[in-house]
């Protein structure tokens, strides 16, 4: 593919709620632009972004498909991302790297709930935004009542640039406001404005030109003044205000009849800023704040927002290119891993295929083969830069499982291929807990967990059981308490003894175990000391009370006797463990538990609902407001009370509900629930031990 400059490129993430029609329009996009001889169907699984297999048999987006369009001269980069909120992650990188985003809505339903997530994550991240009202072929299709539902649910100053002309089965093609002019059919026949359309296409212009003078207080003068705007006027005041978000136009079309897909992009190209346009970029040099002007001639700097680890295409990076030129055969540096990297050809990605290119300029989307040790989020330089790209800031898993390998075979190949599928996504993580003796495998509900599972079976070739995950407690004391234990054994040849006075004491939280020597007057020679810690040491991963790790306990050996000839390290470790354990069980032991903070966003409407079911979670609210028209919530939760929340939140809002966690700090567990856990962790001891 041809190199294109910084101001030919646009970024533009196709972003909406699922089966809105964004892989469509990228696909009649690709299609209309000629980079396809044949327009591929979502039902036929012959799209260029829903190429994935899972993607092909669910007839739904799963991850960031990429469609690079050549059109007037210019480079579209379309990001094509899924609407299932699950897959937030894929939103997130393509939001990081787009300049725009355009929110897709169906011509019949209006905004549903993966619009209204998708506007306010182009909010949160101040990205300007389209409207496009697709499916206006569709038997009810509304123009009108799909923008009233964005006026009354999204908010802010909707301003139509494209007019549908006829709708649902009559629907024909569309008019381009500024353009005055008509696109028919599907090769966007340019055509004159239907007359029936003319007082319509009166009241558009003045809308836009009213829309484009308020941008900018000197237009608005020259307006209110009525003076006629020039044709650039009008432009620069309309980008200016859909950067600032102050104006949201308004498109319309028929993907999957591919009617209006030139006025979208002519308009997107038109109107969506450049990386010129948002230049300079925030980044961060040797620790300090710098700005990129994201010019051909600045330092190479290259972030990294996808990876594609797929078993069968091997490891794809995608990055974008903030700064300076790139072609390929280069060495370029990974800031944050501190190593070399070489790139090989770097190419454009259409769907899965790589289209070469000779190099490409600031602002432009490319990838590239075979990376050793660049992961999502790492920024490539050109050696001793040291520049560091924000990467993405992808959210916490909410939603684990425990996954159970169910052979030896499958136990062999688990954790290489979880590294596979992490290394992938950056919103699925996995660890191996031993305190809770299960792999968790996290991610952002149970439909990304479900397809991360079917990936390990189809990919990888591993298949495991999956189960709710236990909670990872932890042990402490609550009091303080003394106790000791003579180790004395004197059965045939050399004998053993060792006996240890000891204290145990709640210490301060984050120490583990802080172990102090009190014993003077030599009851027991200093050289044991250590052998003594040892001995409490062995039991700090499988705690006296049910088998959990203790944590913050302060052990002070103060007495104790030894035997000239029989005293040696092993008995004074086992006198010491069980020294330990006996002052532990006195000492009013305890479980800990993992708590979060929860910050919950909710329509106002569900804040009653939400607030009542937290009341039955042991959460303690911490804060509410209204923040965009929605109430945030922040509360703090036992982990526990979370394991399901993400599909629970789910229901409780009809999906409009989402929500972040973080873990703040181990809390003890209430004492009514302690029998609980004690009686589970013995049944389950013993169920390991009959195996
Ligand atoms: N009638 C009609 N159907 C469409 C249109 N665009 C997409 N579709 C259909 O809507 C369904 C979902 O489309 P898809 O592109 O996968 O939506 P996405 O989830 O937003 O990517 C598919 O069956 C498409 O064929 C359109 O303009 N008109
Ligand atoms: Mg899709």
């Amino acid at each position: 593919m041809k190199v294109y400059s910084s101001d030919k490129i646009r970024n533009i993430a196709l972003l909406g709620h699922s089966g809105s029609g964004k892989t469509s329009l990228a696909e009649a996009m690709l299609h209309t632009t000629g980079a396809t001889n044949r327009l591929g169907r979502v039902e036929d699984g012959t799209t260029a972004t829903d190429w994935d297999e899972d993607e092909i048999k669910r007839k739904q987006s799963i991850s960031l498909g990429l469609a690079p369009c050549e059109w007037q001269g210019h480079k579209i980069n379309v990001l094509d991302t899924p609407g299932y909120p699950d897959f937030l992650g894929e939103v997130i990188g393509a939001l990081r790297v787009a300049e725009a985003g355009v929110v897709i809505i169906d011509a019949v339903a209006g905004v549903e709930v993966g619009t209204e997530l998708a506007w306010q994550y182009l909010e949160q991240m101040g990205k300007p935004r389209f409207l496009l009202i697709n499916k206006m072929d569709r038997e009810h299709a509304s123009f009108e009542t799909a923008l009233e539902s964005a006026r009354n649910t999204l908010g802010g100053n909707f301003v139509p640039l494209l007019l549908p002309v006829g709708s649902q089965s009559g629907f024909k093609g569309v008019v381009s406001v500024v353009e005055r002019k008509a696109y028919l059919g599907k090769d966007g026949k340019p055509a004159d404005v239907p007359a029936d359309m003319a007082e319509a296409l009166e009241e558009a212009q003045m809308a836009l030109v009213e829309a484009a003078a308020e941008s900018n207080d000197e237009l608005l003068m020259k307006y209110l003044d009525g003076v006629e705007l020039s044709a650039g006027e009008i432009t620069a005041g309309l980008m200016a205000a859909i950067r600032n978000r102050t104006v949201t136009p308004v498109l319309c079309g028929s993907a999957s009849n591919e009617l209006g897909i030139q006025a979208v992009m002519n308009t997107v190209l038109a109107l969506a800023p450049s990386p010129v346009d948002a230049a300079p970029f925030a980044a961060e040099q040797n620790g300090e704040p710098v700005e990129l002007k994201g010019e051909q001639s600045g330092p190479v700097a290259a972030l990294v927002f996808k990876t594609i680890a797929d078993p069968f295409v091997g490891r794809i990076t995608l990055f974008r290119l903030f700064s300076g030129s790139l072609h390929g055969d280069v060495r370029l540096h990974n800031v944050q891993k501190h190593a070399d990297e070489r790139l090989g050809q770097i190419f454009s990605l259409r769907g899965k295929e790589q289209l070469i290119l000779e190099g490409m300029a600031p602002g432009d989307i490319a990838a590239a083969a075979k990376l050793s040790v660049t992961a999502t989020g790492d920024t490539l330089v050109e050696k001793g830069s040291h520049i560091i790209l924000p990467p993405p800031v992808f959210p916490n898993p909410l939603y684990s499982v425990a996954v159970a390998p169910l052979t030896q075979a499958d136990s062999a190949k688990i954790s290489s291929a979880l590294n596979r599928l992490v290394e992938e996504d950056p919103t699925l993580r996995w660890n191996n807990d031993p305190s809770i003796r299960q792999l968790i495998l996290s991610g952002m509900g149970d439909v990304h967990i479900t397809i991360a599972v079917n990936r390990l079976k189809n990919k990888f070739g591993v298949n495991v059981e999956t189960s709710v995950p236990k909670v990872s407690y932890r042990e402490t004391v609550s009091r303080t308490a003394s106790s000791m234990h003579r180790h004395k054994k004197q059965t045939g040849g050399a004998g053993q003894f060792g006996e240890v006075h000891l204290r145990v004491e709640r210490g301060a939280e984050g120490t583990g175990l802080t172990y102090t020597w009190e014993v003077f007057g030599g009851a027991i020679s200093t050289s044991f000391g250590p052998s003594i810690e040892k001995g409490i040491r062995q039991v700090l991963d499988n705690g006296p009370l049910a088998g959990y790790p203790v944590v913050d306990v302060a052990v002070a050996v103060f007495d104790g006797k030894e035997h000239p000839v029989d005293s040696k390290d092993i008995a004074f470790q086992i006198a010491g463990r069980e020294a330990f354990k006996k002052a532990f069980m006195d000492a009013g032991p305890v479980f800990l538990e993992p708590i979060y903070r929860v910050e919950i966003t909710v329509p106002e409407g569900n804040m009653g609902d939400i607030l009542g079911d937290l009341n039955t979670r042991r959460a303690r609210v911490q804060g509410m407001d209204t923040v965009r028209g929605k109430s945030v919530i922040t509360a703090e939760a036992p982990f526990a009370e979370l394991l399901r929340y993400a599909n629970d939140l789910r229901s409780m809002t009809q999906g409009r509900g989402i929500y972040g966690i973080e873990f703040l700090r181990y809390e003890p567990v209430p004492s009514h629930l302690a029998q609980g856990i004690i009686a589970s962790a013995q049944r389950e001891r013993k169920e390991e031990e009959e195996e």
